[in-house]
């Protein structure tokens, strides 16, 4: 009967019982405090065919649905969700492929490795774990490319790091049409994924490992993910399309990260469109149909960050280079914590950039202890300090000039998948800086 019960109770409830069973004493935690079992769990939901897009020069109404009807409920947000997700695959990043056939692999105190089968090929890589002193079992924050992360005050958190090359899945230097990199020796060098999403598909093979570890090293159920510039950019991407990660911290992510792309042509000194388009395939290949005209996009990435939500969010950037788009950053997360507010979430996001230190990928004091909560919050269920809107002062955009839509008050009947953590009505914290 046990095992019947195990089998279909959702994978993560069950590991997380293993865990607590195999955990040495004293190991055990509290559940991380918003938690969604699957990488996807919108993938059953009805996407009709968007049809041809039409220009909006604003930010698209992330509530109002493709059939034009806008969402009343919590509960509807996680279908509408996956209308965004589709959207954001077939106009900018690529897509992501459904869990592959097989994933196999192995978790040490030092290494974890990853073999991944789909589609008759077969791809492994690896990646570097860096415990935290104490007993175990961690949590864990995979921290891609790394440089930029502050991971001495990760570990001193009490989480584990996971050292992430994303260029073993996805490498840079080549052209679109002969990509390399273990995910494109699955799915085809001439894949029109971006590297941003086969990254993000790396992550979520590493996560697909530690799930089906004995627990007793890393935990399944409490994992973030990290990353500046390019690898920012990677970690924006990872924490927005797989809902098992709980706490997603891009840094100095700029054009192609968080940066709404309708705010790039506009922001002086920002990486124009085109220029990130095409320095490296970071975006899927659809996405150079709108790097002159993003108004035709069907989404932004007000929108990604939005597909994170109710999840942990804290978006970290630098204003005093203009080629990192700070500006438009702010319109993304602004944008997008009008969602995490409807869902009663608005305490899970935070937005800052007010920090001195002007140097690329800098480790900054002002964000040590925001880091800190966050983990204690998102991974180690210990904290619960608000989030909170941080915006340097000269790259402070405005989200009522970007927006004809007002966020509704959405009901909360309490139906299947409107699972949307947290305390209710929150703003967005003490920035006082929302329009
Ligand atoms: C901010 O990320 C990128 C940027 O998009 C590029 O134009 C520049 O070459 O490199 C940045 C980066 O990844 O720096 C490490």
């Amino acid at each position: 009967v046990w095992a019947a019960v195990a089998f279909v109770a959702v994978a993560s409830l069950a590991t997380t019982t293993l865990t607590a069973q195999t955990g040495t004493a004293g190991s055990l935690r509290a559940a991380p405090q918003v938690q969604a079992a699957d990488e996807d769990d919108g993938a059953d939901c009805p996407v009709p065919d968007p049809g041809g897009s039409t220009a909006n020069s604003l930010l698209p109404d992330p509530f109002t649905r493709i059939d034009g009807t806008r969402i009343t409920d919590t509960s509807d947000w996680r279908c509408r969700r996956a209308e965004i997700r589709e959207l954001a695959e077939g106009s900018v990043y690529g897509q992501k492929p459904e869990s592959p056939d097989s994933v196999t692999g192995t978790v040490s105190t030092t290494n974890i490795t990853v073999n991944v089968t789909d589609q008759g090929r077969n791809a492994s890589f690896s990646a570097s774990v860096d415990l935290p002193s104490g007993p175990g079992p961690f949590p864990a924050v995979v921290v891609l490319g790394g440089f930029g992360a502050d991971t001495s005050t990760i570990k001193a958190s009490g989480a584990a790091v996971i050292n992430f090359d994303p260029y073993l899945v996805g490498n840079e230097g080549t052209p679109r049409n002969n990509k390399q990199g273990a995910f494109y020796s699955i799915y085809g060098s001439s894949s029109s994924t971006g590297l941003l999403m086969a990254w993000s598909w790396g992550v979520s093979r590493i996560i697909d490992v530690i799930e089906q570890s004995d627990g007793s090293i890393l935990q399944a159920d409490a994992t973030g993910v990290t990353g500046c510039s390019r690898f920012g950019k990677g970690a924006f991407v990872a924490g927005a399309f797989d809902q098992r990660i709980d706490l997603t911290m891009p840094i100095e992510s700029g054009t192609a990260g968080a940066p709404i792309f309708r705010g790039i042509p506009g922001e002086n000194g920002s990486q124009p469109l085109s220029s990130a388009y095409s320095e490296q395939p970071w975006l899927g290949d659809a996405f150079g149909s709108f790097t002159g005209n993003p108004a035709m996009l069907p989404v932004d990435t007000h929108e990604i960050v939005a597909m994170v939500a109710p999840r942990g969010l804290f978006i970290m950037e630098n204003p005093h280079i203009d080629w990192l788009g700070a500006r438009s950053g702010s319109v993304a997360a602004l944008g997008g914590a009008e969602v995490y507010k409807a869902l009663g979430a608005g305490d899970n996001i935070t937005y800052w950039s007010d920090v001195q230190d002007g140097n690329h990928c800098a480790s900054r004091n002002e964000w040590r202890g925001p880091l800190q909560q966050h983990i204690e919050k998102f991974l180690l269920g210990t904290g619960d300090t608000p989030g909170a809107f941080r915006i340097a002062a000269g790259k402070s955009g405005n989200l009522s000039e970007w927006r004809d839509w007002q966020t509704p008050s959405l009901t909360d009947d309490g139906g299947t998948g409107g699972d949307t953590g947290g305390d209710t009505g929150g703003d967005t914290g003490g920035g006082g800086t929302e329009n």
